[in-house]
């Protein structure tokens, strides 16, 4: 059976970028593929968590991606910290990545931002650790948004070098799984920049665990522009705002872009922005009440967890025993 791997960072509350850019695309999945899901607290203290925060957001994500119907018997949910095999592979994984790939990589240029001098040697070669995530589990495809493309070609890069210098065809080559319909979610202030947890503003998200009230606020306060919506996908050239908002529709709706278009086409931003929130609200709502339910009962989220680390170690060991032995490490 083809295998993914996915990882969330639990740097804050999830929100609909994550929801329909990558979580709610694992559901679909989880019947044609063998699936591990990551929550990569690894990845997340790349920058700046509060270590009693970094636990409870940990526990959060992992009880939304469940709640939104990832099944924990028929899938692999479980957190990175607890396979400590993540972390060796991704150091072996720095010695063979070169350091003009990683200077290259526009994402860690956007978060390290003006102050490059001051970003943890974490946030540079987190792509590293991102190729060690995959391939420790000879993963065959990734879901990945746009934002994370550079970073599979990065891996493919390192599973290439890793045989190509130990003259051995060990690791696979992995493809992208991308999907159509709200694959990026842009900020509801700005209509350029992807929806993300660290933007300063509550304003430009739709988080998980946003009431009614606050989701009709939200879109009621969304960044739009003075025209008519319009009636084909074509009108959208030059209205980032509008595009979003007529994405996110049509993505909550799974209908195809131009349908949306072709139902509030010529009308008013006003009317659109309260169907599309009490839309949002219908599909989060039964979500959020199974988060509640599951974060009400931290030991049952902490076994998932748990048996999820041990069935991945079980996976993880063998592999990266055998890339020790390529390397020429002793056995231990
Ligand atoms: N705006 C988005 N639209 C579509 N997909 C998105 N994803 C994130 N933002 C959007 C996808 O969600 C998955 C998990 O992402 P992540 O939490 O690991 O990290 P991220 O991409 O860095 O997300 P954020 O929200 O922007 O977090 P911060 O602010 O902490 O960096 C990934 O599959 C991602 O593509």
């Amino acid at each position: 059976m083809k295998r993914i791997f996915s990882g969330v960072q639990p740097t804050g509350n999830l929100h609909l970028g994550n929801y329909l850019g990558a979580i709610r695309n694992w559901v679909r999945l989880q019947d044609d593929y063998d699936c591990i899901f990551c929550v990569v607290d690894l990845h997340a203290i790349t920058a700046w968590q509060e270590p009693r925060e970094l636990a409870a957001n940990t526990r959060e994500v992992a009880a939304a991606m469940m709640a939104s119907g990832i099944a924990p018997e028929r899938n692999i949910i479980f957190v990175q910290s607890q396979v400590p095999a993540h972390a060796e592979l991704a150091w072996i994984f720095n010695c063979v990545a070169r350091l003009g790939w990683l200077s290259r990589m526009t994402q860690f240029k956007e978060k390290a931002g003006k102050h490059r001098e001051n970003a943890s040697v974490g946030l540079f070669s987190y792509p590293n650790l991102m190729a060690a995530d995959i391939l420790l589990y000879k993963a065959t495809h990734v879901p990945v948004g746009d934002d994370q493309k550079q970073h599979l070609e990065l891996t493919r890069d390192i599973a290439q070098k890793f045989n190509s210098d130990f003259g051995v065809d060990f690791f696979p080559l992995v493809e992208p799984l991308i999907f159509g319909s709200g694959t990026r979610v842009m900020s509801l202030r700005d209509g350029t920049r992807k929806m993300s947890k660290s933007d300063p503003s509550a304003y430009s998200r739709i988080e998980m665990t946003d009431g009614a009230d606050d989701i009709a606020r939200k879109f009621r306060k969304a960044k739009t522009d003075p025209h008519p919506l319009p009636e084909t996908p074509a009108g959208f050239a030059g209205r980032p705002e509008a595009a979003n908002l007529m994405g996110i529709y049509a993505a909550l709706s799974d209908i195809p872009i131009a349908d949306a278009c072709a139902r509030f086409g010529g009308g008013q931003f006003s009317a659109f922005k309260r169907d599309l929130a009490d839309l949002a609200v219908s599909v989060l709502a039964p979500i959020q009440d199974e988060t509640r339910r599951l974060m009400g009962d931290e030991a049952y989220v902490d076994g998932v967890l748990r048996d999820g680390s041990r069935r991945a170690r079980a996976l993880a060991g063998p592999i990266l025993e055998e890339v020790q032995a390529i390397v020429g490490f002793l056995p231990a």
